[in-house]
């Protein structure tokens, strides 16, 4: 197996470093930036006798060296800054997207693509744009993401282990995003019987503010530990081809009442990206704030 990795920034290489220690496939990992992407495939390879991996590691300014992977993950771009909003990102990270698809869909026309960059939903939409993929080999990484961190806050504010915390983040990555409390339980029982309605409201904005609170304490650049162990979680569920529900940005056609825009939404996924989209049985006032954060979805991508 072969996972291409495109930006090889804190995400990128972090990634990397995942990928190489968990001994699941051939990394290669690639940059703008001459010798950056070089160097931190020497550094990993520098490990692999301590760590004792033993797959290949590239590191690469040229497209050729990624032919024929089965998954490219896409994490060129700009991360924000403090005071930014993701949307702040959507003309510079855009035209990013657009060149490095240009070059993937030549140099690994079957692969499954993992896009990363923000504003994710938008680009993961542009990279579906323009690859011509099938939707279900274009996924973008981010509910995954929302929904460990949920987990982290709830079982850090019911003194539970992380196991013990069942739950799912839907909708846009970004403030509008839904974590639903219908299918949130706290060691078997449900989160709407455990607190008040207050609340859950703050546990619920906790994890909207999550990646910018990284962004504030870091003073440059945004979360990336996270990121990439949320993304290694998706290539897992692929690899395994299990059954495995995660959050993910997909194309929506109906489903949910959404149509003809990326949102996140729950899926299985399997060796040929997305299986299939899952329906669960949602509140009527998430399933209300589902379709209001596709809205929001679909405003940004009006201004690709
Ligand atoms: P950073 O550490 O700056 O790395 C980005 C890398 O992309 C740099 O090494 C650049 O040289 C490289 N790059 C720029 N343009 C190109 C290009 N055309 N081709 C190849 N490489 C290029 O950023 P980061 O790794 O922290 O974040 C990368 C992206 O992921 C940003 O857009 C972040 O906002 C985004 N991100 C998204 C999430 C989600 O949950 C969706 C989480 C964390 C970061």
């Amino acid at each position: 197996m072969k996972i291409s990795i495109i930006g090889s920034g804190n995400v990128g290489a972090t990634l990397a470093k995942r990928v190489a220690e968990s001994e699941l496939a051939d990394c290669v990992l690639l940059d703008v930036v001459k010798g950056v992407p070089q160097g931190k495939a020497l550094d990993l390879l520098h490990a692999a006798p301590s760590v004792g991996y033993q797959k290949k590691i590239t590191g690469t300014n040229d497209y050729n060296d990624t032919k024929g992977s089965d998954i490219v993950v896409v994490t060129a771009g700009f991360p924000r800054q403090p005071g930014m909003s993701r949307g702040d990102l959507v003309k510079k990270n855009g035209s990013i997207i657009k060149a490095v698809i240009k070059n993937i869909k030549t140099t690994s026309p079957n692969a499954i693509l993992i896009i990363i960059t923000n504003p994710l939903d938008a680009m993961a939409y542009l990279a579906y744009k323009e690859s011509g993929f099938d939707k279900s080999r274009v996924i973008g990484m981010a509910g995954t993401l929302d929904t460990t961190r949920f987990k982290y806050i709830l079982a850090s504010e019911f003194g539970v282990k992380y196991k013990d915390v069942e739950t799912i983040v839907l909708g846009q990555h970004g403030p509008s995003m839904v974590p639903l409390l219908s299918h949130t339980r706290i060691s078997g029982k449900p989160i709407t019987e455990m607190a008040k309605k207050d609340k859950l409201e703050e546990l619920k904005n906790k994890v909207r503010e999550s990646g910018a609170k990284i962004v504030g304490l870091l003073g440059k650049g945004s979360a990336y530990y996270a990121p990439s162990a949320a993304c290694f979680e998706m290539i897992k569920a692929i690899v395994a081809n299990n059954d495995k529900i995660l959050s993910v940005s997909c194309l929506a056609q109906g489903e949910y009442g959404i149509s003809g825009v990326f949102t996140g939404l729950p899926v299985r996924l399997g060796r040929k990206g997305i299986k299939e989209i899952v329906k669960l049985n949602i509140e009527a006032d998430e399933l209300k704030a589902l379709k209001e954060s596709a809205d929001s979805v679909k405003e940004m991508i009006s201004t690709l």
